[in-house]
C-alpha cells in the first residue's frame, strides 16, 4: 500500500459562506505535518533513515547519490523567504467581521451594509522598522492590517494604530524608512527611531511633525494588540446603492479599550519577553478571550475640493477630530482563532490597498495612490512571483474566474485553450460582468490639471494639528511625550540634529519645546505655535471612568501559609470582571494548606512585572521578603498599577518599601467586596495616574 496522504482522507471539506470549499479551514491539514504512517521524501518515497547520509563505509566519504540528504539540505537552505521591507514583525489571527447594518445608507458594500452578514477576515498585527526577529513592544508605529474575505472577493484594509503618516506623498516612502531603519554601515540599532538618521530626516521634513508626536506619545508603546485602536489613514470614497457617494475614514474601536505600556515596561519587555504583544494576543485566544474591535466610519460629504471644516481630506498628515465629525460605528470585528501554522498563514498573507470590492473606492490622496502600486509590486518578490493569491491564505472565498496564466509556482491546472477575451474557442467565457452583476465599476469622476511636481498650498500646514494633538493630552500623558523626546533626542550623537528638532518643537508648543531643551541641556529656541487649538478629548487615552478588564491579568503573590481561600475568593471576582489570575510563589509546584492546594503558575524567578497589570498579595505570608518580589512590587508601584494586600501580606508591602498611603495602593482585612471591587474598578482605569506625582517626586 502506498503511503496515504491526510488530503486522500480528508472528510467533506468546509465550505465558505459563499459555498466555495474555504481553503482557510483546510490549512494545516495537509499531511505534512507531523502525522501519517511513515516518513517519505517530497516524491513519496518511504525512507529507512533519516539521522546518517549515505557514506562509501562508515567513515565518509558523502554519496552523491543520497537522494534524501541533497532533498532534505536543499529545502532546509530554501525555507526562508525575504521579509517584509516594512512591518516585517507581526502576528495574525483569524476572525470575523459581522456588520450591523449602519452603513447601508453610505456604501453597496455587502459585508459593510448588510445587517447581520459575517465575513471571514484575517487580521495581521505588526511593527514598522524592525526585522522579524526583533521585540514586540519598542517604540514603533503597529499595523493593523484585515483581510475581508467578502462574498464579492478580498477587501483589504490595511492600516496601523495610528491616524495619520510621515509622509503627505508616497515618493518620500523610502526617504523616511531609510531613516527610521538601522544605519547602513553598522546596521544598528534594530527596531527603533533613537538614533540621528531618523531624526535628521524629520527634523528636515517638518510634514512628519503631526506623526512624530503620535509615535512619541503613549501610543508607540501600546499594551497589548487588544487595547489598540486602528486607522485606515486615508480618505476613502464609499458608493452608495444609489450612486451617491461620501467620503469616509476608517476607525477601528477596541472593545477593551485603549491602553499602553509605559516607557520603562516597554524596555524590560523588549528584553524579558520579546514576544509580549503576540503572546498576549495567542493565550487570549487559546483562553477562549477574543480580541474585538468596533469598526467606525467618519462620513463626510464628498465635495469637490475634498476638504471638511477646512481640513484637508487628502492630506495623510491631517486627522478629522471625533467631535467635528463623530465615529458611527457599523459592525465589530472578533478574532478568535489562532493560526495553524506562522509560515503559511502570517508570514505568507499579502495585503494590498488596492484589493477593493464594490462600493469601496480610494480617492486622490497621493500617499495611498503610491500604495496601489508598491503592495503588488513587492509581494512579486517576497512570494516569488505573480501566483501568490493562490496561497490558501490569500485566496479569496469568491468564485475566482481569471485569465492570469502561468508563471513561478502555479497551482492551477486551467483547463479551455482561450484564455484570452474575446475568444470564440472557447465559446467566449468567462464573460465580463454589469454593474447589476456585481461588477467593481470605478465612479466616473473629472479628472484634470497640467502635470506638475507640487502639492497643494494647504498641505504645507505642518504644525497646527500637532500641536492640537499635544494639546488634547491629559497632564500624564503629556509628561510620557516629554520623556519619549528627550530619550529619543538623547540617544543621537549629532547636536545640530537635536538643536534643529528643537527648533520644530517650539513651532508646536512652547512648553514641549522648553521641558525637552531642559533634559538635553539645551536652549530652548522661540517659536511661534499654534494659540488658539480647540482640544478633540477623543485624542486623549485616559478613560473618564473604569473600563473593561477583559484580558486584563492580576498576579497574586502567595507562597507557604497562604490564605488559598482568599485567593479562590478573588480569583471568582476577577474572573467575573473577565480578567485573568495568576499565582506566583518564591517555587513552582504547588502549595498546600488544610486541603486545599493551588498549583503555581509564575515563580519569582520566571515572572516580571510587565506581565501584571495588577499585584495582589495574599495573606499569610508573614513577613516574607524577598529582592525579587521587591523589584516586582517597585516595578509595579512605578509603573502606577494598582497594588493590594490583605491580611498581614500589608507587611510584604511594607517590607518591600512600598508607600501605603500612595494612591492606588489598596490594604484589606480579608478578601470581602469592597476590596475586590475596589481592586477592579482601579484596573478598569487601566493606571492610577494620581501616583505619578508620588513616583516623580520620589
Ligand atoms: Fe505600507 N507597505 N506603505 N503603509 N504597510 C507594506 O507591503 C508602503 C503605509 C502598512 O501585515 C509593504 O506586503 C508605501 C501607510 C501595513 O503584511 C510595502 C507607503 C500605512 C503593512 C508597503 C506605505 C501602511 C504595510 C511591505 C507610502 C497605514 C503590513 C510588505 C506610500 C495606513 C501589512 C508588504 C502586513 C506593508 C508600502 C505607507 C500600512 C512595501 C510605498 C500610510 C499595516 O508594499
Amino acid at each position: 500500500m502506498p503511503p496515504k496522504r491526510q488530503r486522500d482522507q480528508a472528510a467533506p471539506k468546509p465550505t465558505s459562506p459563499t459555498g466555495k470549499a474555504d481553503p482557510l479551514a483546510t490549512l494545516g491539514q495537509d499531511n505534512r505535518a507531523q502525522a501519517g504512517d511513515h516518513l517519505t521524501t517530497a516524491q513519496g518515497v518511504r525512507l529507512p533513515d533519516t539521522d546518517h547520509s549515505l557514506k562509501a563505509g562508515r567513515r565518509g566519504p558523502t554519496l552523491m547519490e543520497d537522494f534524501h540528504l541533497r532533498e532534505k539540505i536543499t529545502h532546509f537552505d530554501h525555507e526562508r523567504i525575504p521579509e517584509r521591507v516594512v512591518h516585517a514583525r507581526g502576528a495574525a489571527a483569524h476572525g470575523a467581521f459581522v456588520a450591523n447594518g449602519a452603513a447601508a445608507a453610505v456604501t453597496k458594500a455587502g459585508f459593510l451594509a448588510e445587517k447581520g452578514r459575517r465575513t471571514p477576515v484575517f487580521t495581521r498585527f505588526s511593527t514598522v522598522l524592525g526585522s522579524r526577529g526583533s521585540a514586540d513592544t519598542v517604540r514603533d508605529v503597529r499595523g493593523f492590517a484585515v483581510k475581508f474575505y467578502t462574498a464579492e472577493g478580498n477587501f483589504d484594509l490595511v492600516g496601523n494604530n495610528m491616524p495619520v503618516f510621515f509622509i503627505q506623498d508616497g515618493i518620500k516612502f523610502p526617504d523616511v524608512i531609510h531613516a527610521g531603519k538601522p544605519h547602513p554601515d553598522r546596521e544598528i540599532p534594530q527596531a527603533q527611531t533613537a538614533h540621528d538618521t531618523f531624526w535628521d530626516f524629520v527634523s528636515l521634513h517638518t510634514e512628519a511633525t503631526h506623526h512624530v508626536l503620535w509615535a512619541m506619545s503613549d501610543r508607540g508603546i501600546p499594551r497589548s494588540y487588544r487595547t489598540m485602536e486602528g486607522f485606515g489613514v486615508h480618505t476613502f470614497r464609499l458608493v452608495a446603492a444609489d450612486g451617491g457617494t461620501s467620503l469616509v475614514k476608517f476607525h477601528w474601536k477596541p472593545v477593551a479599550g485603549v491602553h499602553s505600556l509605559v516607557w520603562e515596561e516597554a524596555q524590560l519587555a523588549a528584553g524579558a519577553d520579546p514576544d509580549f504583544h503576540r503572546r498576549d494576543m495567542a493565550d487570549a485566544i487559546e483562553a477562549g478571550a477574543p480580541l474585538e474591535y468596533d469598526l467606525g466610519i467618519q462620513v463626510m460629504p464628498d465635495t469637490p475640493d475634498h476638504t471638511f471644516e477646512g481640513i484637508d481630506l487628502l492630506d495623510a498628515t491631517k486627522i478629522v477630530p471625533e467631535e467635528l465629525c463623530p465615529v458611527q460605528v457599523i459592525g465589530r470585528l472578533t478574532l478568535d482563532r489562532n493560526p495553524t501554522n506562522y509560515f503559511a498563514e502570517t508570514e505568507q498573507v499579502a495585503f494590498h490597498t488596492g484589493n477593493l470590492v464594490p462600493g469601496i473606492e480610494v480617492t486622490d490622496d497621493p500617499l495611498m495612490q503610491a500604495r496601489l502600486f508598491s503592495y503588488l509590486d513587492t509581494q512579486l518578490t517576497r512570494l516569488g512571483g505573480p501566483n501568490f493569491t493562490q496561497l490558501p491564505i490569500n485566496c479569496p472565498h469568491a468564485a475566482v474566474n481569471d485569465n492570469l496564466r502561468d508563471g513561478m509556482h502555479q497551482m492551477a491546472i486551467h483547463q479551455g485553450q482561450a484564455p484570452y477575451l474575446p475568444n470564440s474557442v472557447d465559446g467566449g467565457a468567462p464573460k465580463v460582468a454589469t454593474e447589476a452583476e456585481g461588477a467593481y465599476v470605478h465612479r466616473p469622476r473629472p479628472v484634470e490639471g497640467e502635470a506638475v511636481r507640487a502639492n497643494p498650498a494647504s498641505f504645507d500646514d505642518h504644525f497646527s494639528q500637532a500641536t492640537l494633538f499635544y494639546r488634547s493630552l491629559s497632564e500624564v500623558e503629556r509628561v510620557h511625550v516629554v520623556e519619549a523626546f528627550t530619550f529619543e533626542l538623547g540617544k543621537c550623537y549629532e547636536q545640530a540634529i537635536k538643536e534643529r528638532q528643537l527648533r520644530v518643537l517650539a513651532e508646536v508648543d512652547a512648553d514641549l519645546c522648553a521641558a525637552v531643551a531642559a533634559g538635553l541641556g539645551l536652549p530652548a529656541p522661540a517659536g511661534t505655535p499654534a494659540e488658539d487649538v480647540v482640544p478633540s478629548p477623543a485624542l486623549s487615552q485616559i478613560p473618564p471612568g473604569p473600563g473593561p478588564v477583559t484580558g486584563r491579568v492580576v498576579g497574586v503573590v502567595a507562597g507557604p501559609g497562604a490564605d488559598l481561600g482568599g485567593i479562590d475568593k478573588l480569583e471568582k471576582a476577577v474572573e467575573a470582571a473577565g480578567a485573568i489570575l495568576r499565582v506566583i510563589a518564591p517555587a513552582g509546584g504547588v502549595i498546600s494548606k488544610g486541603r486545599t492546594t493551588r498549583v503555581v503558575e509564575r515563580t519569582l524567578l520566571t515572572c516580571r512585572s510587565i506581565e501584571f497589570d495588577a499585584v495582589v498579595v495574599a495573606g499569610g505570608l508573614g513577613g516574607f521578603r524577598d529582592i525579587k518580589l521587591s523589584l516586582l512590587l517597585q516595578e509595579a508601584f512605578r509603573h502606577c498599577k494598582p497594588i493590594a494586600a490583605w491580611g498581614d501580606g500589608v507587611q510584604v508591602l511594607e517590607g518591600a518599601g512600598v508607600d501605603l498611603s500612595a494612591p492606588g495602593v489598596l490594604v484589606g482585612e480579608k478578601v470581602l467586596k469592597p476590596f475586590t471591587g475596589e481592586l477592579i474598578a482601579a484596573l478598569g482605569m487601566h493606571r492610577v495616574w494620581e501616583r505619578a506625582q508620588v513616583v516623580m517626586a520620589s
